[in-house]
């Protein structure tokens, strides 16, 4: 397993808080009335979208899920966009008109997250396409949760990919639950990853709560995506801590015992140990010092979602591309 540099394990470090400080803030102003639309936290399962996007370049292309703003901020979009977004105001991703699940920054090679489930994974099946068809050796990255994977677009998806050898890598987020429905009660077997043999592809199970576990299997996918020998199917196993969405009513009928149980695999406190049992690379005051720093970035792209306008009444008709 390749081990990435120290400075690169920190930077992880800093992008999975950073996410889980976002998700956090995003929790509390939406139970607070000041974030519309819905909120899906992406807590718990930092290490997946971390661990890929460490392992991408910033050409390279990904898409997301309605549980989207951790795939943003790994893929390096600006919080404060981010959060005026979540805030409906003009200076947010989408002017303030899309909401959490609806943020994309093509300029980083994020192309959008989707309130559809499995809708992203042909759109980024696209992406590969062209990819392929330009030859410079872009990739394409498709994140997607366990429920995603048993709709039809997903299939579809990884065959062509498959038979075309496009340089794409198929991320299953397998956090064991699509709503309230266990996986085991919808998956003919319980790993995604296993379907990569009736594709002819490799299907590579990970833990997904192990950010260096997850960025070893991600650079073999990207170098085999790149060399042009075709897709993966990556599936990383992990666990979102809180309910479906932040809906004060939204039912949660998951074994408290089992919950409990996964929050001591939390992937960044697994990461400050790993750093802080190795001499040196990093000690309880600079971990310290880096929250620190991450909470006042959460708290500026507050104030400045806040200090934003909301969208003209006569701009919902901008940005209208059918009618
Ligand atoms: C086509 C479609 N069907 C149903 C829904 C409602 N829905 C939203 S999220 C979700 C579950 C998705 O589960 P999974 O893919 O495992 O992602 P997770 O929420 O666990 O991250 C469902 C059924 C939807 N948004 N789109
Ligand atoms: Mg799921």
């Amino acid at each position: 397993m390749s081990t990435p540099s120290p400075e690169l394990q920190r930077e992880m470090l800093r992008q999975m808080q950073t996410i889980r400080r976002f998700e956090e803030r995003a929790s509390d102003d939406f139970r607070a009335g000041d974030i519309y639309g819905v909120v899906h936290s992406y807590i718990g399962e930092e290490a997946v979208a971390v661990g890929v996007c460490a392992a991408l370049e910033r050409r390279d292309q990904i898409i997301s899920t309605h549980r989207g703003h951790g795939h943003c901020i790994a893929k390096g979009a600006d919080l404060n966009r981010m959060m005026a977004e979540l805030y409906g105001r003009a200076t947010g991703y989408c002017k303030g008109k899309g909401g959490s699940m609806h943020i994309a920054d093509f300029e980083i090679g994020m192309l959008g997250a989707n309130g559809i489930v499995a809708g992203g994974i042909p759109i980024v099946t696209g992406a590969g396409l062209a990819a392929q068809l330009e030859g410079e050796g872009r990739v394409a990255v498709a994140f997607f949760g366990d429920g995603a994977s048993n709709a039809g677009p997903f299939h579809e998806s990884v065959n062509i990919a498959a038979a075309w050898k496009l340089p794409m890598i198929y991320v299953c987020e397998n956090n064991l639950y699509a709503v309230q429905t266990p996986a085991a009660k919808s998956l003919a077997q319980p790993d995604v990853a296993s379907r990569a043999a009736g594709y002819g592809i490799p299907g590579v199970v990970v833990d997904g709560n192990d950010v260096l576990a997850v960025h070893a299997a991600a650079t073999a996918a990207v170098a085999r995506a790149r060399a042009g020998d075709g897709p993966t199917i990556l599936e990383c196993k992990t666990y979102r801590w809180r309910a479906h969405t932040e809906r004060p009513n939204q039912p949660d009928s998951r074994p408290a015992d089992e919950i409990a149980a996964w929050k001591q695999k939390d992937p960044i406190g697994r990461l400050v140990a790993h750093l802080q049992a190795q001499q040196g690379q990093l000690t309880e005051d600079e971990w310290q010092a880096m929250d620190a720093a991450i909470l006042a970035a959460i708290e500026d792209s507050v104030a400045f979602a806040k200090a934003s306008p909301f969208p003209t009444p006569e701009s919902a008709l901008e940005d209208v591309f059918a009618d």
